[in-house]
């Protein structure tokens, strides 16, 4: 990554008194701080970071572990970084709440699954301590917890190794990285397969305080700052008499009440498909009317379309429900510009007006909205090139190529639209990368789909209402648009990444 030459020299007084620490650990210490959240990569401006953001990183990092706060990389700070922890980000940006909430499940009764388990215990002696991990939850708040041993689980947990076709996640082998998941509603738990899972013993990780904490993430809470917390984001080791710290129960609590035997039984069953509410006031957009503000293939293959305060999936066999666009994304405005999401960073960039918004899965990153100061506002619309891993932002005619983990050279931008994709109108609407492999492009009611050489394919523009949002034309269309190439009739093994798009190349 081009900023580690930058910043190396400004580390220099960054030294452990006796001994000066050499170039890679002080790259290990920024690594750190950048991957759990301390210190934040500037969108705009100059990509070295300046030694008062590091020394500050470093005393959230103290603060937050409960070290002696120097704004030195000492040996304390040093050891603390080594031990095993959780892959979740830490709530860094949090100065007065203890326990921190991530979102929530519209429902108390969850199912779950087992996929797989891991090799160091025994069948029975693993599952019984994932079994465990649910009741911590469930015995201080009213969730009840369902095993299914087939089909769609709302939690499903299993264990993966350093990369799996499964998971955009990597694990990092044996130590470190123990375990990750996922944020309300979407429920993955998964378990690094390179450690020594263990019960009852001080050896080895724990299995069941690190289930129980990953379910902590699964149900919605993020990390606690007292490090005596199930919810501390680093592994505090086995403890024979384990059970939740106040600030655990707490923050459950604070997400879905308390314990309570009377109210148990009347919990409101919310489906998570919930029918497209047909009569609301105008502000609801009606997809069919095939107009959008923006689109995106956003984290695990899933298509968001954007119009007004509202957003909704698109899928192969139809839509989701619409959802306030600011219930999944907090802090998120209506009327957007352009939404993209970056399978390199993991990272979902939503425009507007002269700003941009950061989320990592639904979380707000710190220190967001941000001014978009080195391109234009009021941006059209956004999209990722996974053959360069590029970010395009686009407006009347022209667009602008940007690397998120590099400084990039905006003088010879806005380029013309026309000389890299050959047919595609100006003023866009929306555009994204699919999964198919093919860049699209959207605008008023129509889009367009490039080929491999960036050129309009044939027989396009066509109808977003009808191809994408599964409406049925108002008059029976006796002349249907051939279904070869609609993009919701490709099939799974269509659903190829750009690598695809092969050796086309930018100019
Ligand atoms: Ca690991
Ligand atoms: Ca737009
Ligand atoms: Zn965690
Ligand atoms: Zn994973």
């Amino acid at each position: 990554m081009n900023w580690r030459p930058l910043w190396l020299g400004f580390l220099l007084p960054l030294t452990v008194t006796g001994r000066a620490l050499g170039p890679a650990e002080k790259e290990a210490a920024v690594d750190y701080l950048l991957q759990y959240g301390y210190l934040q990569k500037p969108l705009e401006g100059p990509d070295n970071f300046r030694l008062e953001d590091i020394m500050e990183a470093l005393r959230a990092f103290q603060e937050a572990s409960e070290l002696p706060v120097s704004g030195q990389l000492d040996e304390a700070t040093r050891a603390r970084m080594s031990q095993p922890r959780c892959g979740l980000e830490d709530p860094f940006n949090q100065k007065t709440l203890k326990y921190l909430l991530l979102g929530r499940w519209r429902k108390k009764h969850l199912t779950f699954r087992i996929l797989n388990l891991p090799s160091t215990l025994p069948p029975d002696t693993a599952r019984a301590a994932l079994l465990q991990a649910f009741q911590y939850w469930s015995s201080v708040a009213p969730l009840t917890f369902q095993e299914v041993k087939a089909g769609r689980a709302d939690i499903r947990l299993s264990f993966h190794g350093r990369q799996s076709p499964y998971c955009s996640n990597t694990f990092d082998g044996p130590g470190r990285v123990l375990a990750h998941a996922d944020i309300p509603e979407l429920g993955s738990v998964h378990f690094d397969e390179d450690e020594h899972w263990t019960e009852r013993t001080y050896k080895g990780v724990n299995l069941r305080i690190i289930a129980a904490h990953e379910l902590g993430h699964a149900l919605g809470l993020g990390h606690s700052r007292y490090t005596q917390a199930l919810m501390a984001p680093v592994y505090a080791g086995y403890r024979p008499h384990f059970k939740l710290h106040p600030d655990d129960v707490a923050g459950i609590q604070a997400l879905y009440g308390k314990k309570n035997p009377e109210t148990e039984d009347e919990e409101e069953v919310t489906e998570l498909i919930v029918p497209q509410v047909p009569t609301e006031p105008s502000p609801m957009p009606d997809p069919c009317s095939g107009e959008l503000d923006a689109i995106m293939l956003g984290p695990r293959g899933k298509t968001y379309a954007f119009k007004g305060s509202y957003v909704w999936t698109v899928t192969d066999s139809g839509l989701g429900p619409l959802f306030q666009a600011s219930a999944l994304w907090e802090g998120l405005p209506a009327n957007l510009d352009a939404a993209v999401y970056s399978p390199r960073t993991q990272w979902i960039y939503f425009f507007k007006g002269d700003k941009v918004w950061r989320y990592v899965n639904f979380k707000l990153s710190p220190g967001f909205p941000k001014k978009l100061n080195r391109v234009a506002p009021n941006l059209d619309a956004a999209l990722y090139w996974p053959v360069n891993q590029k970010v395009f932002l686009f407006k009347g005619s022209g667009y602008w190529q940007w690397d998120e983990l590099a400084r990039t050279d905006f003088s010879h931008y806005p380029k013309p639209i026309k000389r890299l994709f050959t047919g595609v109108p100006d003023q866009l609407s929306a555009a994204m990368s699919w999964r198919d492999g093919h860049v699209y492009f959207f605008k008023g009611k129509q889009y367009w789909q490039l080929n491999r050489q960036l050129r309009v394919a044939k027989g396009y523009p066509r109808d977003i209402a009808h191809n994408w949002m599964h409406c049925r034309p108002q008059i029976p269309d006796t002349t249907p648009s051939g279904g070869d190439t609609t993009p919701l009739a490709t099939g799974p093994d269509h659903s190829v990444t750009g690598t695809a798009l092969g050796t086309t190349s930018l100019p």
